[in-house]
């Protein structure tokens, strides 16, 4: 590279990536491939529309390549192309989400979609105020059970039929237990709308794709009419995202009679309606991932990304940290550093997540500082650290570096 100033913080930044222990929770290490497809001549072309349907000339490669992404995407989660459409073309998690809404949900001020709230594990695109999706619509919040820190269904579904929103969301950032999609189907359908219809149900996959792949998380696909996902954090891909919908799913307009499929008014929202030409070097890669997700490796993977997180949480609990939800069913573990002394000397309050998560990138482990579920502190300064293992699983790290890393942990924290 030419660029001296860029080209040496590039390889900076590979240095760093290499000598830290990186347990940030939504991120992974790609493989050259996908670094490759990112860096391809795809970068170069415009292809607003979709396959077949393009404003711009030049288009041969462009729709194998997201026709590709898509077949991919539906074979990876065991979905017929009957049932089920993918559109590969958001940049991101938070346009995904944001687009399921513009499509779908009533732009007249009376829409409502019921999300986890912040502190609790959810995401700021469920609705929450600072986000666009919690200006345009109105919140639901709910949360987990203050004792156990699980998912409380029954006090859902009775939130649920009392404010009757018009999507329900489920799948979260800083959940670290599966999810009973099952149940939360029941909490739709147990609501009815002012036109008959039940509650959409989405879910946002984005942090355990990579597990349900695997086989190793429940699949939200039986249950959900909507599945919004990103691809960079367990699924280990590219900064991308995917929006899968069930075909058969409908909305009839209220003036004509006229129904018009869920696909495409996700579509529609997307293109034109959020973004205008698609990454085709973005999309390119996803394809990558996605076939690199559909191999009997890859499943070795995330079954080692479970058994990772899980040794972690124990060991930490042993040590005397409290994690919240007393451990993990995926690649997540939450701690709240705050209640660190419930079986320590030190006594509780005596660090705090920011302090936590300062401490330990001195020491060369990064982490995010994270609300815990019923916060008393700031978001800005909270009580808990989330950690994840995607990252180092992908390294070659096994349950005993993983109890070596919480040992370190202890460690450093406890030398504050
Ligand atoms: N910021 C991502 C995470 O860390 O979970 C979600 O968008």
């Amino acid at each position: 590279m030419k660029d001296i100033q860029i080209s040496k913080l590039i390889k900076a930044e590979k240095e760093r990536q290499k000598k830290v222990i990186n347990l940030i929770a939504s991120e992974n290490v790609v493989s050259k491939d996908v670094l490759e497809a990112l860096g391809s001549e795809f970068t170069n072309k415009y292809a607003e529309g979709y396959p077949g349907k393009r404003y711009y000339g030049g288009q041969t490669y462009t729709d194998k390549i997201e026709i590709l992404a898509q077949e991919r995407a539906l074979k990876l989660f065991g979905l017929s192309k009957d049932k089920w459409h993918v559109n590969v073309q958001p940049l991101s998690g938070s346009p995904a989400n944001l687009a399921v809404y513009v499509g779908l949900l009533p732009s007249d001020g009376t829409g409502k979609i019921m999300g986890m709230s912040l502190s609790h594990g959810g995401h700021l695109t469920h609705g929450h105020k600072v986000s666009a999706t919690g200006k345009f619509w109105k919140q639901i919040p709910y949360g987990v059970d203050p004792k156990t820190e699980v998912i409380n269904y029954d006090e859902i579904k009775k939130l649920a039929i009392v404010e009757k929103p018009n999507i329900i969301v489920c799948g979260f950032t800083a959940y670290p237990r599966t999810v009973d999609f099952k149940k939360f189907k029941e909490i739709a359908y147990s609501v009815v709308l002012a036109d008959g219809t039940h509650p959409i149900l989405m879910c946002d996959m984005s942090h355990f794709a990579g597990l349900v792949a695997g086989k190793q998380y429940p699949s939200p696909f039986e249950y959900a009419d909507v599945v919004t996902t990103t691809v960079h954090k367990t699924l280990r891909g590219p900064r991308s995202a995917l929006i899968f919908v069930r075909k058969d799913k409908v909305v009839k307009d209220k003036k004509t009679g006229k129904e018009q499929s869920f696909a495409d008014l996700i579509d529609k929202a997307v293109f034109p309606g959020l973004q205008g030409g698609p990454h085709m070097n973005q999309i390119a890669a996803v394809a990558v991932a996605l076939k690199e997700a559909d191999t009997s490796a890859f499943k070795k993977y995330a079954v080692q990304v479970k058994k990772n997180a899980s040794a972690l949480a124990k060991e930490l609990a042993r040590l005397g940290w409290y994690v919240v939800s007393a451990g993990t069913d995926s690649h997540l573990v939450l701690v709240d550093v705050w209640m660190f002394g419930v079986k320590n000397e030190k006594g509780a309050g005596a660090i705090t997540g920011s302090e936590a998560s300062d401490l330990l990138e001195k020491a060369g482990i990064i982490v995010n500082k994270n609300t815990i579920p019923g916060e008393t502190r700031s978001a800005f300064d909270p009580s808990g650290i989330r950690l994840g293992s995607a990252a180092e699983t992908t390294r070659g790290k096994k349950e005993k570096d993983f109890v070596l890393i919480a040992q370190k942990i202890d460690k450093v924290l406890r030398s504050k």
